[in-house]
């Protein structure tokens, strides 16, 4: 089940200047050739802070500041074909009841969309949406950004937003690790012993100090020809802890040595353009932990630069 979204009408119209909340027009289906979002207000698998069940609103109404143009990329968004599906109507103390809902509307979600971007909410939510790809497409790439591994097992029988990708890998034999790269990791953010899982399943680790000195294209082009090699399609995963604090304050684990925000975009940007990515999510968002609402515009920023870099693909399924 899902509730339809709502976006804040922009405080001025300009026929010259068409406000992308203008653009992103609400459907009840996916629609082809089309970015489809939905949001997924669900926080109930957090370890640490919550907050992340407000993702989906604030990075609506974070929207309704863009513009549809950007000079930098060249890239306009008008005319393009965005979609929003609303909000994911979830339980929120029963994470594995909420994750049958989610997976089960994102399958409804995934039919017939070229790219579905799931906005969240916490990152167990992954795990749900990583298996309704896996159903759809079959042998499955993954390219996550976060600062954490999240190879996590259970916790007392549960998944966590610690152990999206653990669970995803060792439960689908669709999903080989040796197809999944982790980019982002910094920091004392992560135990030895996750490291050392992720080497020994074949996983690749760009770290942040290395993704800071190949660059965001480079990285990208790498991640997802490793992601891509023998894959029917890729999965993108976000979690926007990976971005410095400087930038994003409002996650449950705000992180210090993290990329910069424009590293995101860019990385976004470049892998929106990418035929076999076919559904993403952006999770962690946690407006009431940053009152500023800075780290709603970057996770808003970075959906669009997402968006920008499918607006520019050559075919779309
Ligand atoms: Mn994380």
């Amino acid at each position: 089940m899902r509730k339809s979204a709502s976006y804040p009408a922009p405080t001025y119209d300009d026929v010259d200047d068409v406000r992308l909340v203008r653009i992103v027009r609400p459907a009840d289906a996916p629609q082809k050739d089309a970015v489809n979002v939905v949001g997924v207000p669900f926080d109930g698998g957090v370890l640490g802070r919550k907050g992340a069940a407000g993702g989906p609103l604030a990075i609506r109404e974070a929207m309704s500041g863009f513009s549809n143009y950007n000079v930098e990329l060249g890239e306009s968004l008008e005319g393009s074909r965005v979609f929003d599906l609303g909000d994911m109507v979830v339980d929120q103390e029963d994470v594995l009841k909420a994750h049958l809902q989610i997976e089960a509307e994102a399958a409804r979600c995934l039919a017939g969309s070229s790219l579905l971007v799931a906005m969240g909410g916490d990152n167990s939510l992954s795990l749900p949406c990583i298996r309704a790809s896996c159903a759809k497409f079959g042998r499955l790439g993954l390219i996550v950004v976060d600062s954490h591994f999240d190879l996590r097992g259970r916790i007392r029988g549960k998944p966590t937003s610690g152990s999206s990708y653990g669970l995803a890998i060792e439960t689908m034999r669709e999903l080989d690790p040796r197809r999944v790269v982790e980019v982002g990791i910094h920091g004392f953010l992560n135990s030895k012993t996750y490291f050392e899982k992720a080497k020994k399943l074949g996983i690749k680790v760009v770290t942040a100090s290395e993704a800071r000195s190949k660059g965001p294209r480079e990285v990208a082009k790498e991640a997802y020809e490793a992601a891509s090699d023998g894959a029917d399609a890729v999965y993108l995963s976000v979690d926007l802890d990976a971005v410095d604090l400087s930038y994003v304050s409002g996650v449950s684990a705000p992180s210090a040595g993290g990329i910069p925000a424009d590293y995101l975009f860019d990385f976004l940007y470049e892998l929106g353009k990418m035929p076999g990515v076919r559904c993403a999510d952006l999770v962690e968002l946690a407006p009431s932990l940053d009152p500023t609402g800075r780290s709603a515009r970057v996770a808003a920023s970075a959906l669009v630069y997402l968006i920008a870099g499918f607006n520019s693909r050559k075919s779309r399924r």
